[in-house]
């Protein structure tokens, strides 16, 4: 049953401490990959939930970076470009670790962990981090018009969507002197293409060698990443008001960053990124625009014209939602973040639409259930046949279904949060031996 398969793979994918996004092609750990399965795990086994946060947070840096990526030393060098020889960074705690960022959805997931399992102490442990977090993303990347930016296709989190093909037109092609080990695991055509990878290391390279500071070639603001910064800080507020602390500041700063996604980046019924360097916005049909969904302080008819473009634009009420638009003449179902549906955009679009669409919000969840039975835990579905490409055994994928499940209930019965605890307590008791918990 999905539920027992959902546990066996967050088992399997289990480190000791933490998740591999997928045991072969992620071998280490993932930022807004521990996130999300943070957020499953709580389900089951709130205790790795806690640990999985804790040991990511445990390789932060002194300027309050959460590195995308923490190297496992056990794993060689070679299973995965690029590797910590690449990045040639370290955290305070001895960490080789990557020199960049994805989205923090970091919060979010520890006020859910501690909402499935109350741990106030828990929470005192992980506030300043999270703070910390924001402030590295408000002091190194917010630009005059409030908005913080990525440096990176990486950071965004959706790599190679068509969103970023203009502003990484910019980047030469030709970098040489890797070997990409994806290939090994997924087919071509459900990856990046070899010139994407040229840029990619090309920017990587040159922001390592400035110290990881300055900006390079690709420097734009990307209305998923500003959406996850504004629902971060309605979760430390959250965070804030059990550990004693001042909530308000963090519900302004919430107020803020969504008027300014309004001002800068909501164009005629969806959020579109903007390039930093030329001030424009970038026009596309990225699912990452209608990700601002889950920013309560959006005025009703915005959030109304963002379900009218999900419903024209994106098959919303069919299931699960593509990540990028099918209208599009870029889209391709099975080419990774280039149309394909993945569970973690459709749930944070699910989670923006649970108070506002609740229909609609039951088409996603039904969506995301029926493409892991059909299809198992993949990375990545086709948004129409549901047909499975990417990575197996994913585990973002298997988290978000644990947590829709609790949540919604199964094929159509009604939410069966208690039955579907109880039954996953059942399993996390059985597994939880013997886990080290960080320090
Ligand atoms: C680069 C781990 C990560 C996800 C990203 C996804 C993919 C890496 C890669 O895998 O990116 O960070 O090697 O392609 O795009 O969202 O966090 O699952």
């Amino acid at each position: 049953m999905i539920l027992r398969d959902a546990v066996r793979v967050l088992v399997d994918n289990w480190d000791g401490s933490y998740t591999v996004p997928s045991r072969r092609l992620y071998p280490h750990q993932w930022s807004w990959d521990s996130a999300f399965v943070a957020i499953g795990n709580a389900r089951w086994s709130p205790r790795r939930a806690r640990s999985e946060l804790l040991s990511l947070f445990g390789a932060q840096w002194r300027d309050g970076r959460v590195p995308h990526i923490v190297f496992n030393p056990k794993v060689p060098e070679g299973a995965y470009f690029p590797g910590p020889e690449f990045w040639q960074a370290r955290s305070p705690s001895g960490s080789a670790t990557s020199g960049i960022v994805q989205p923090p959805v970091h919060a979010l997931a520890a006020w859910k962990v501690h909402q499935a399992d109350p741990d106030p102490a828990f929470l005192r442990r992980i506030y300043p981090r999270l703070v910390a977090q924001q402030e590295f993303l408000r002091t190194a990347r917010r630009s005059p018009e409030g908005l913080i930016s990525i440096v990176h296709p990486w950071e965004s989190g959706m790599d190679n969507s068509p969103a970023w093909d203009r502003p990484l037109s910019a980047v030469p092609t030709g970098a040489t002197g890797f070997v990409r080990r994806d290939l090994g695991h997924v087919a071509a055509a459900e990856r990046p293409t070899d010139r994407d990878y040229e840029r990619y290391t090309a920017l990587a390279r040159a922001y390592r060698d400035s110290g990881y500071r300055a900006p390079g070639a690709f420097h734009v603001e990307d209305p998923l990443f500003n959406a996850a910064y504004g629902v971060a800080e309605l979760a430390l507020a959250e965070i804030a008001a059990v550990c004693g602390h001042d909530p308000e500041p963090h519900r302004a700063e919430a107020a803020a960053i969504t008027a300014a996604m309004i001002e800068h980046l909501y164009d005629d019924g969806l959020f579109q990124p903007r390039d930093v360097r030329t001030g424009c916005l970038i026009r596309s049909a990225s699912a990452a625009g209608l990700t601002p969904l889950l920013l309560p302080g959006l005025p009703r008819e915005i959030a109304n014209a963002l379900i009218g473009t999900g419903l024209d634009r994106f098959a919303l009420k069919d299931g699960v939602l593509p990540s990028f638009s099918p209208t599009a003449p870029e889209f391709d179902a099975a080419r990774y973040w280039r149309g394909p549906s993945w569970l973690n955009v459709t749930w944070l679009v699910w989670q923006g639409l649970r108070d506002r669409r609740a229909d609609l919000a039951a088409a996603l969840a039904d969506g995301m259930i029926t493409a892991a039975s059909r299809s198992g835990f993949r990375e990545y579905f086709d948004p129409f046949t549901f047909e499975g490409h990417g990575s197996r055994d994913f585990s973002w994928s298997a988290a978000l279904v644990l947590d829709v499940v609790a949540e919604h209930g199964l094929h159509g019965m009604p939410p069966a949060a208690r039955e579907v605890s109880q039954q996953l307590g059942g399993l996390g008791k059985a597994d939880d031996v013997g886990d080290h918990v960080p320090a």
